[in-house]
């Protein structure tokens, strides 16, 4: 991607999104080139993944399902009674559909931005990682070190999140998404099998 069309899609995104939201975005863009650079991915490709990963966030919950229904996207139980889960699958088809990006990797670390997966490549790590770090959250416990932790051991700060995530919503009796879990058990072995 050109840096003019970076610009413009930054411009998009202050248009598509909140204030406070946009803020965010800009947060995960910046920190996610960041942590690119550490760990010698391409810079460009975390910014632009960063930029877009919540660009379906400020939809009406009804626009997002009516937009699953119409392209075939699936929706299973737990996203339709948490239908905010679902800007993470609306968010990486509007990417493609609507921001014309075909990097597929950007598109799957938009996609699995929420839950995660077992298996995630680096770049999805890293925007998976940003979004919870990014300058502008004050609330997650262990920010700190997980801020301090990323830039030294991706994995564990993945894992550190995951565990702190489902914590969180065990305390707020928010529901699971299997995927949640899975990649939760998923990074707890491997870290077993590093140690
Ligand atoms: O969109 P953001 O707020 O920037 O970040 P996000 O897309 O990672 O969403 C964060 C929220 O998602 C956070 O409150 C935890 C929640 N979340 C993550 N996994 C699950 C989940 N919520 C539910 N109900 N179930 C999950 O499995
Ligand atoms: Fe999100
Ligand atoms: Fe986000």
């Amino acid at each position: 991607m050109k840096t003019k069309d970076m610009g413009k899609l930054r411009k998009t995104m202050e248009k598509t999104l909140d204030a406070k939201r946009y803020e965010h975005t800009l947060g995960v863009a910046y920190t996610a080139a960041a942590l690119a650079m550490c760990y010698g991915v391409n810079a460009k490709q975390a910014e632009l993944a960063g930029l877009l990963h919540d660009c379906a966030k400020c939809m009406d919950n009804s626009k997002k399902i009516s937009i699953c229904k119409k392209h075939n996207i699936s929706i299973n139980e737990i996203e339709y009674r948490n239908p905010f889960l679902l800007h993470a699958k609306v968010g990486s088809f509007l990417a493609m559909d609507k921001y014309g990006v075909r990097d597929k990797d950007v598109i799957n670390a938009i996609l699995n931005h929420t839950t995660g997966r077992p298996g995630m490549t680096e770049l999805e790590k890293i925007v998976y990682v940003a979004d919870y770090m990014e300058p502008n959250r004050k609330q997650a416990p262990n920010l700190a070190e997980i801020r301090k932790l990323a830039f030294r051991d991706l994995d564990g700060a993945l894992l550190k999140i995951l565990e702190d995530t489902l914590k969180y919503l065990s305390t707020v009796e928010g529901e699971i998404d299997p995927m949640t879990q899975k990649t939760y058990e998923y990074y707890k072995q491997e870290a077993k099998g590093k140690a």
